[in-house]
């Protein structure tokens, strides 16, 4: 062995196809929900690549996707961080069959698969964040708030280096998955399909007609026809807001400008935070879905 021979042990450099090996377990794992919210773990999942990336702060270099500070308390606990324990869950399974991968690397890669899985667009990305520590976690109130107004959503997504095209296209990944009134207190799904990756989230947003729901949770709205759909007040802000709704009208009018523009922003999210130099390659990788690789 080395340490025999007196040798250092060769580092396990992982290549493109160990990191497919990764993205593949993680598709596995996300069908593999039983009777967990929409029979997918991949919204939450989504959602915590999401949050392990949206405390990034451009003028102090801070949070991010880098160090994967979620893992720690206090950051666990942040109001915002509720119910995403579940993908975290999910997460450590793979990490226990693939110790090499940081968490970091390993929380974005299931924000990839999600996207993918659930038959979004393509979603350039590439490895290099590294663990950190507990110190290296931001404060709370870093994500955004939704029963604020258009001002907060701006403040929160120039912070970390948006511009409202992005914000919007980001904002479209609420054609996925619900709302917990045990998580958030908001309760819900935004579409029809919440499984699977469309423009619907922009098209609901101007087609039905949205009335504030009629309850004791904290002020949300639902569509006049069924009743059964939600949107949150900064959902319905891409409509107010003349800036936003510019793009919000855009997507909703064309499903292969928003799959483009999400791709692109969300790449961006994953990256944020990550020195340039950790990263292993210049150019982010495409990596296949499970169907792609289907003989
Ligand atoms: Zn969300 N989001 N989000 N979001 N989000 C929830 C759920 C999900 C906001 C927000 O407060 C909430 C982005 C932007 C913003 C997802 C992805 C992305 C929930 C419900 C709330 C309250 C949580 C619960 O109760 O479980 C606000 C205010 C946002 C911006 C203004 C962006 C950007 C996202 C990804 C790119 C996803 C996938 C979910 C569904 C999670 C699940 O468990 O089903």
């Amino acid at each position: 062995s080395a340490v025999q021979s007196g040798k250092a042990a060769t580092k396990f450099t992982p290549t493109k196809e160990d990191y497919q090996k990764v993205y593949n377990r993680i598709a596995e794992l996300l069908d593999e929900a039983g009777d967990y919210d929409d029979g997918s773990f991949a919204p939450v999942v989504l959602r915590l690549a999401w949050h392990a990336s949206g405390t990034y702060d451009k003028d102090t270099g801070t949070g991010g996707s880098n160090f994967a500070t979620m893992r720690f308390e206090p950051e666990s606990l942040h109001g915002a961080n509720a119910g995403l324990h579940v993908a975290r869950g999910v997460m450590e399974k793979i990490k226990q069959e693939y110790p090499w991968i940081s968490y970091g690397d390993l929380w974005t890669l299931g924000g990839v698969a999600a996207v993918q899985e659930m038959a979004g667009p393509k979603i350039p990305w590439r490895p290099g964040r590294i663990d950190g520590f507990a110190s290296n976690a931001t404060p709370d109130g870093r994500l955004p708030d939704a029963s604020q107004g258009s001002q907060h959503v701006r403040d929160i997504f120039y912070r970390m280096g948006f511009n409202d095209q992005e914000i919007v296209a980001l904002i479209g990944a609420h054609a996925l998955g619900r709302c917990h009134s045990d998580r958030s207190g908001y309760e819900g799904p935004w579409t029809f399909s919440p499984t699977t990756f469309t423009n619907d989230f922009y098209k609901l947003l101007f087609d039905e007609k949205w009335v504030w729901k009629k309850w004791n949770g904290p002020k949300q709205l639902q569509d006049k026809n069924t009743g059964s759909l939600m949107m949150l007040p900064t959902d319905y802000v891409l409509t107010q807001d003349k800036s936003f709704k510019k793009y919000a009208k855009a997507y909703a009018d064309d499903q292969n400008l928003f799959f483009k523009d999400f791709a692109a922003a969300f790449a961006k999210l994953l990256e944020l935070g990550v020195p340039p130099q950790q990263f292993v390659v210049a150019e982010p990788w495409t990596l296949n879905t499970l169907e792609e690789q289907k003989a």
